[in-house]
């Protein structure tokens, strides 16, 4: 017995030593960070949050008057303040789809900005009802953080940026680099595997806040900056002179960016992954901000049910008849958010891509709302 006893604490001790010597240096903090993370989330996470919240936000929101959103602490295009406090961004109309589904008003939205390391915690201690903040998802964080993903409001995949004065070419010269990153997200579990696959050495620069990232890599602190690709189009234009700087052609993972609701309240996921699915499907049938109004008039059995003329889509949602035509007089469809938030036309210039609807050839695919 002794023996046995004596054998499983070795076994032990040699798991964790083996992990320590396998990962090295910073790679070893951030993955320990997030499997600290995890674990304690999941401490606190796999039965409370579906006691305390069950069913229970939609009314709760209803009876508050508001939607309360995660956001980030700045990313143009996706979810940012301006002067006035006000947000804008494509994961902000994702929160403002939902209040306008829910009190038929858009603007009922507060905004909670998060750094990416506080972002779970905030959904799980009830803090905020729906966290729109560019989250990838993981199999990690669908199955171990008490958490689930309401759909894909933008494809996504990690890139690195340079200065073009640093003559490097692509991602395979950036052997030795000094990179910057931010704490508590897939970037540092991707660029640790990706330079590990390739034997080469760096040098992880990670702060918290995205700020502190622009800022050092602005300065010089890092050779190359390291996020979502469309973060790096965001926060580019952040940089003092963002024309010396270049993106890698690489894209090194895959980052599907959504809303993410608490496990145990399947009417609020229910209500979240239809607001994202009725901003799709309106772009698929040509449904807009503009033409809504005549659309109420239509002689399309679909476009009749999309504003709620028919069926019973809204009420089974325990939501009004005209939820969705709501969204759309409101917010407007997936395209139409693109356009204004991101497009060719904004600052942040992404072009849709993967991210056009599926009659385009994209993947953006709402389920059939009948
Ligand atoms: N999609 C990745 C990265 C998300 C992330 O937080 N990216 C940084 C890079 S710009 C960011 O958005 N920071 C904004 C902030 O901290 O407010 C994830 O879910 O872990």
């Amino acid at each position: 017995m002794k023996d046995l006893i004596v054998g499983i604490v070795a076994l032990a001790i040699g798991v964790a030593a083996g992990y320590m010597i396998n990962d090295k240096g910073t790679q070893v903090a951030s993955l320990e960070e997030e499997n600290a993370g995890l674990k304690s989330q999941l401490a606190t996470s796999s039965s409370a949050p579906a006691a305390k919240t069950g069913g229970q936000t939609i009314a709760n929101v209803k009876k508050k008057g508001f939607v309360q959103c995660g956001v980030s602490q700045g990313v143009p295009g996706f979810s940012n303040p301006d002067a006035s406090d006000n947000w804008t961004g494509i994961d902000v109309d994702v929160c403002r789809a939902v209040a306008a589904a829910v009190l038929g008003d858009s603007t009922k939205v507060k905004f909670s900005p998060l750094t990416a390391k506080e972002r779970f915690t905030a959904l799980q201690s009830g803090e905020i009802d729906i966290l729109s903040r560019n989250t990838t998802w993981t199999a990690t964080r669908d199955s171990a953080l008490g958490v689930n993903f309401a759909g894909v409001n933008y494809y996504d995949g990690q890139g690195f940026m340079v200065r073009k004065s640093l003559g490097v070419k692509g991602a395979m010269d950036l052997a030795g680099a000094a990179v910057c990153t931010n704490l508590g997200t897939t970037t540092e579990l991707n660029v640790a595997d990706f330079f590990r696959a390739n034997n080469m050495e760096y040098k992880l620069v990670a702060f918290e806040k995205a700020d502190e990232v622009v800022a050092a890599y602005d300065a010089g602190r890092c050779d190359v900056y390291t996020t979502d690709q469309s973060a790096l189009a965001a926060q580019r234009i952040k940089l003092s002179s963002p024309d010396d700087h270049m993106v890698l052609p690489e894209v090194i993972s895959k980052e599907p960016l959504g809303p993410v609701v608490r496990h145990g309240d399947d009417q609020w996921l229910d209500v979240v992954k239809w607001s994202l699915y009725a901003m799709l499907n309106a772009e698929e049938m040509g449904i807009t901000k503009t033409n809504i109004g005549t659309m109420m008039n239509s002689d399309n059995p679909s476009i009749l049910r999309f504003v709620g003329k028919e069926g019973d889509v809204g009420k089974n949602l325990g939501l009004s008849a005209d939820w969705s035509a709501n969204i759309i007089k409101q917010v407007g469809n997936y395209g139409e958010s693109f356009e204004r938030n991101v497009g060719p036309n904004t600052a942040i210039k992404l072009t849709r891509g993967v991210n056009a609807n599926w009659k385009d050839g994209g993947l953006m695919y709402g389920m059939p709302g009948r």
